[in-house]
C-alpha cells in the first residue's frame, strides 16, 4: 500500500467516526480545509518531479474525491439520525387531556363571527365565501360604483401592481362581492351572509387597515323593506341578548343599494359605560337597502323578477361593544394576556338553543 493510500484510509476511518455534525466539520477542516492535510500534501507536488508528480497527482485526486465524498455520505447519515432523535424526543400524545394551564382561547372576533352565524343561520341563511384579493369589477363596478365615482377614494384601497394584461387587482374593501359571486353561482331564491376579513388603508383609535364584516343578502320575487327591518331587529334581539331593542331606520346612501338606511340601536351611556337595550341614546350599529337593479343585473339576475335585500355591519366593532373592549388595535396585537382576558373557551360553541356568549 503506498504511503497516500495509507494516510486516506486513516483519514476515511476519522470521517466515519465523526459522532456529530460538528466532530465531521472538525475531520473536515483537517483533511480539506485550507492548512487541512491532503490540502498541505497537494501543495507539495509543485516540487516533485514530472514522473512523481505523474504518479502522485492521479493518487492524490482521487484521495481527495473519496474523502468529499465519503464526508458527504456521512452528513447526510448524522442529519437523518439527528431527525429521527428529534422525533422521538418531541413526540406528543394527541389523546393526552388538555393542560389547563395552558388552554387556548377563542379570540373574540371568531366568538362573534359563530354567534352573528348561529343567529342567520337559524333564520335560514348560509355562509358564503369568497377571495381576499378581487378584481376592480367584483369590489366596484358590478355594486353600482363605476370608475369615476368618489365612494372608489372614500374606500382607501390597498392595489395591487399591474399585471402583465394592465389589470390591478386589489384587497377587498368590504364582503360584497361575495354577494356578487353568489348571485352568479346559485339561481334565486338566495339566503346568505359573508363573514369574513376587509382591508381599507386605514389606521387610527377606531380603524385598522385589517377588519372584519359580515354582510347579508335576501334574494327573491316579493323580499321587501318589511322583511329586512324584521330581519334585522330579530338579529339585534338575540345578538345584544335583550329581549325589546329600540331600532332606529335612518334614510342614507349607498351605490349598491335604493332606498338604503342606517341604523341605530337604542342605548344608555353613563359613567364610561355602554347598555344596550336601555336608555335614550343612539349606537350605530349597520347598513342595509333594497338592493340596486342594477347590482342585480351585473350579478346575473333579472331585476323585473327579482328583488331583494342586503346589510352589512362591522364584525370588530360588533365584539367591542358587546364585550366592553375599549381599544380597536387590541384586537390584532396577538397578546396572550389580552386573549386570556377576552377570550373565550374553545368548547363552548355559540348556538341559540345553548347560549350565545357565557
Ligand atoms: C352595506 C350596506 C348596504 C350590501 C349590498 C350588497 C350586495 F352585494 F348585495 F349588493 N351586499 N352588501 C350592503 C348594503 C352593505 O354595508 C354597510
Amino acid at each position: 500500500m503506498t504511503d497516500i493510500e495509507a494516510r486516506a484510509r486513516e483519514m476515511l476511518n476519522a470521517v466515519h467516526s465523526a459522532s456529530d455534525m460538528n466532530a465531521l466539520e472538525s475531520v473536515r477542516i483537517s483533511v480539506l480545509g485550507k492548512k487541512g492535510v491532503l490540502t498541505e500534501m497537494m501543495k507539495g507536488l509543485g516540487a516533485m518531479s514530472a514522473e512523481e508528480r505523474k504518479i502522485m497527482g492521479p493518487a492524490l485526486n482521487g484521495a481527495k474525491d473519496q474523502l468529499t465524498a465519503a464526508i458527504a455520505a456521512r452528513a447526510q447519515t448524522l442529519q437523518a439520525q439527528a431527525l429521527n432523535i428529534r422525533l422521538a424526543q418531541e413526540r406528543i400524545d394527541i389523546s393526552l387531556p388538555a393542560r389547563p394551564e395552558i388552554r387556548g382561547a377563542i379570540h373574540p372576533v371568531s366568538q362573534v363571527i359563530d354567534e352573528v352565524i348561529a343567529i342567520f343561520g337559524d333564520m335560514g341563511f348560509s355562509v358564503a365565501e369568497g377571495p381576499d384579493i378581487e378584481s376592480d369589477f367584483y369590489n366596484f363596478t358590478a355594486l353600482n360604483i363605476p370608475p369615476e365615482h368618489p365612494a372608489r377614494q372614500m374606500h382607501d384601497t390597498f392595489y395591487f401592481n399591474e399585471k402583465p394584461d394592465g389589470e390591478r387587482l386589489l384587497l377587498r374593501t368590504h364582503t360584497s362581492p361575495v354577494q356578487i359571486r353568489s348571485m352568479e353561482k346559485t339561481k334565486p331564491p338566495l339566503r346568505i351572509i359573508a363573514p369574513g376579513r376587509t382591508y381599507r388603508c386605514d389606521s387610527d383609535m377606531t380603524h385598522t387597515p385589517m377588519f372584519h364584516q359580515v354582510e347579508g343578502l335576501v334574494i327573491d320575487e316579493t323580499a321587501h323593506m318589511g322583511h329586512l327591518k324584521g330581519c334585522l331587529t330579530e338579529f339585534c334581539k338575540a345578538f345584544f341578548e335583550v329581549d325589546n331593542v329600540r331600532m332606529r331606520f335612518r334614510p342614507s346612501h349607498f351605490p349598491f343599494t335604493e332606498p338604503s338606511a342606517e341604523v341605530d340601536i337604542g342605548c344608555r351611556r353613563s359613567g364610561g359605560e355602554l347598555r344596550i337595550g336601555e336608555g335614550e341614546d343612539w349606537l350605530e350599529i349597520l347598513g342595509c337597502g333594497m338592493v340596486h337593479p342594477k347590482v342585480l343585473q351585473h350579478g346575473g339576475i333579472d331585476p323585473d323578477k327579482y328583488q331583494g335585500f342586503a346589510f352589512g355591519m362591522g364584525i370588530d366593532r360588533l365584539a367591542m361593544l358587546k364585550y366592553g373592549i375599549p381599544d380597536l388595535r387590541d384586537f390584532f396585537e396577538a397578546d396572550l394576556r389580552w386573549l386570556r382576558h377576552y377570550g373565550f373557551a374553545a368548547l363552548d360553541i355559540p348556538s341559540l338553543p345553548g347560549g350565545l356568549s357565557r
